[in-house]
């Protein structure tokens, strides 16, 4: 099984400022804890961040047949990008979107996610741990597909 780690734009600059918001460790911490995981549960797991709209969809676009599940934070995307609902909505993998904070409670601008109906899931406000539930109710999903 392969997963996916998609992080959108500005996570590249976690712990880097605002701790009290998104915690102190780096999106490399958050990699390094998301592919150990997968590991351990026998998952291999490719990680990809950038600030660029269309890299993220070149990126959704290969991931079409290759991947098991998407486990994606679209950072300020999700409030906005309808080209990353498409390219969420026109591949075959099912991709669940993570908030490292809870948008629900936050600024109005942040509340709504264009990215979610496109989405199996969304995970938020359980700080860099969310991450890791996304993959494994990727997994679960993915192995109980296997079991029908
Ligand atoms: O809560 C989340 O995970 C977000 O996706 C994080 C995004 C934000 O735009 C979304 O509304 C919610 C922000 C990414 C990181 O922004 C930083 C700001 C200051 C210092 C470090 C990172």
């Amino acid at each position: 099984m392969r997963m996916l780690l998609l992080n959108g734009p500005n996570l590249n600059m976690l712990g880097v400022r605002d701790p009290a918001i998104y915690g102190t460790d780096t999106l490399e911490d958050i990699e390094r804890m998301v592919v150990g995981h997968g590991a351990e549960r026998g998952v291999a797991v490719d990680c990809f961040q950038s600030n660029h709209e269309g890299a993220l969809v070149d990126r959704l676009h290969q991931a079409h047949g290759r991947y098991d599940g998407i486990v994606y934070n679209p950072g300020a995307h999700t409030h906005y990008s309808y080209a990353l609902h498409d390219a969420v909505e026109c591949i075959d993998v099912p991709v669940v979107e993570v908030h490292i904070s809870d948008i629900a409670k936050r600024e109005e601008f942040r509340r709504h996610s264009v990215i979610a109906p496109a989405c199996v899931a969304q995970v938020k406000g359980k700080g860099k741990a969310g991450y890791l539930d996304a993959l494994d109710l990727l997994i679960d999903r993915a192995t109980e597909g296997d079991e029908e």
